[in-house]
C-alpha cells in the first residue's frame, strides 16, 4: 500500500515519502535541542507550535511528506506609464489551493483501503523531508530536491496508513554547497551565515515583509526584490539554474488599479474590478495585507535616500 501511494503522488507530478509517526518524537527532540542556537527564534516558535492533535478521529500510524513542484510568478503593475514586472517567490501562491489538492487525491487513494489522511504541518516541514531522503539542505537553509531544485512547496499529513519502518537519513547538506558561497553572498540583509547552519531568521527580509508593520530603518530600500518573501538565495543557487528562468506570467494590473491597490487601506473594501483580479491571480489575505507596502517599496526603490 505505502508504494502504491508512493505511485500515486508521483503520478500527480509530486514526489512522496512515508515514516513512522514515531518519528515526529526524534523531530520535536530535534527541534529541542537547537534551542540553544544563537538564531533560535523561529526553533523556539517551532518547539511550542509542534503538536499531534488528539482529536485526529484515528490512531496515528505515518507521516506523510510531499513535495510539490512550484513555480514563481511575475505580475505586472502599471505606473507612472511604465509596466513594472516583480516576482511572487515560489510557494505562496500555491498555498490556497495547492493542500488541498494533495489532500483530495491522497485521500480518493486511502479512502477506498480503509484509511485516512489529514494535512498536518506542525512539524518542521524541511527536516523531515530531508530526514526521509527527499531532499539535502543548502547552506541557505532551504530544502533542495534534485530535480525540482527549491522552486518547491512542502505539504505534510498524518495518516493511519500503517508504517513500521522506512529509511531514515541524517541531515544533510548538497555537495555542491561545499565550494559554494553564492546564497552567502548575494544575501541582502545578510543573513546566511557561511559557518553556521541555521540563519540569522530574525534579519531574513521575509520575517518582515510576510508581516504588516514598518520596516525597520536598517533595511536598505533596494534589499526588497519580490512582492512578498524575497527570491535572492534560490534564484543564485547552481542547483537552481536548470529551473531559475521557469516563470509564470500572471496579470498586469492597470495604473489605476496600481493606484488603487497603493492608497488601499485595510479596512476598505477593493473596488469590484480590482478586487475579482486580485481573486483571479490567486493573491489571499496574508498577502493582500502587506501587497500595498511591499509594492510601494518596489516601486519608489531609488527614490528615497536610506
Ligand atoms: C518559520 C518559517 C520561516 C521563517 C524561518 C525560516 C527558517 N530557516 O527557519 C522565515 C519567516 C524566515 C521563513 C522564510 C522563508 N521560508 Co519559511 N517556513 C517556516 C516554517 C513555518 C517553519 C520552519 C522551521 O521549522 N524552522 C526551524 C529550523 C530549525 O528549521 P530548519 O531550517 O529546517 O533547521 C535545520 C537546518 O538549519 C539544518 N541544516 C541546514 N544546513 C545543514 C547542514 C548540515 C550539515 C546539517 C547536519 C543540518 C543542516 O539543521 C536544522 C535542523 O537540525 C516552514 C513550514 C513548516 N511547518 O516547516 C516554512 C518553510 C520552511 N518556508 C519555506 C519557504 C519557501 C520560505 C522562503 C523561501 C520564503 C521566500 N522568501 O520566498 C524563506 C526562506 C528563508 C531561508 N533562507 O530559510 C518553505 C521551504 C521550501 C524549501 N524549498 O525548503 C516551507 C517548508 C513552507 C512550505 N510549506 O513549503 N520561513
Ligand atoms: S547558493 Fe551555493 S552555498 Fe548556497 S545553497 Fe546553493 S549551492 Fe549551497
Ligand atoms: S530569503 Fe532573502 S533575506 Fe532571507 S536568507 Fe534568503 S536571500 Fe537572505
Amino acid at each position: 500500500m505505502r508504494e502504491g501511494l508512493l505511485k500515486e503522488i508521483a503520478a500527480h507530478g509530486d514526489r512522496g515519502a512515508i515514516v513512522p509517526v514515531s518519528r515526529f518524537e526524534e523531530l520535536r527532540c530535534e527541534i529541542e535541542a537547537l534551542r540553544s542556537d544563537k538564531h533560535h527564534m523561529f526553533i523556539n516558535w517551532m518547539a511550542g507550535f509542534m503538536a499531534i492533535p488528539d482529536d485526529l478521529g484515528f490512531q496515528p500510524r505515518s507521516l506523510i511528506s510531499v513535495i510539490v513542484p512550484s513555480p514563481k510568478y511575475m505580475f505586472g503593475f502599471t505606473y507612472g506609464g511604465d509596466i513594472h514586472h516583480y516576482i511572487v517567490p515560489p510557494q505562496y501562491l500555491d498555498e490556497v489551493y495547492k493542500d488541498d489538492e494533495v489532500l483530495q487525491y491522497i485521500s480518493a487513494y486511502l479512502e477506498p483501503l480503509g484509511y485516512r489522511a489529514v494535512l498536518f504541518d506542525r512539524l518542521p516541514q524541511k527536516l523531515m523531508a530531508v530526514h526521509s531522503g527527499l531532499g539535502f539542505y543548502g547552506r541557505n537553509n532551504l530544502c533542495f530536491h534534485e530535480e525540482f531544485g527549491s522552486y518547491i512547496r512542502l505539504i505534510t499529513l498524518i495518516s493511519d496508513l500503517p508504517c513500521d519502518e522506512a529509511d531514515w537519513y541524517p541531515a544533510r547538506r548538497m555537495e555542491t554547497c561545499d565550494k559554494c558561497r553564492a546564497c552567502v553572498n548575494v544575501c541582502p540583509t545578510k543573513a546566511i551565515e557561511s559557518d553556521h547552519r541555521i540563519i540569522n531568521t530574525t534579519i531574513c527580509l521575509t520575517t518582515m515583509n510576510e508581516v504588516p508593520g514598518d520596516f525597520p530603518q536598517w533595511v536598505d530600500q533596494n534589499a526588497h526584490n519580490a512582492l512578498i518573501g524575497c527570491i535572492r538565495c534560490q534564484d543564485c543557487c547552481p542547483a537552481n539554474a536548470h529551473n531559475k528562468n521557469k516563470i509564470v506570467k500572471g496579470v498586469t494590473f492597470t495604473e489605476e488599479e496600481t493606484q488603487e491597490l497603493l492608497t488601499h487601506k485595510e479596512d476598505e473594501p477593493f473596488s469590484d474590478s480590482l478586487a475579482a483580479k486580485i481573486k483571479a491571480a490567486g493573491i489571499y489575505g496574508a498577502f493582500l495585507k502587506v501587497l500595498p507596502r511591499n509594492l510601494a517599496v518596489l516601486l519608489h526603490q531609488g527614490t528615497l535616500s536610506t
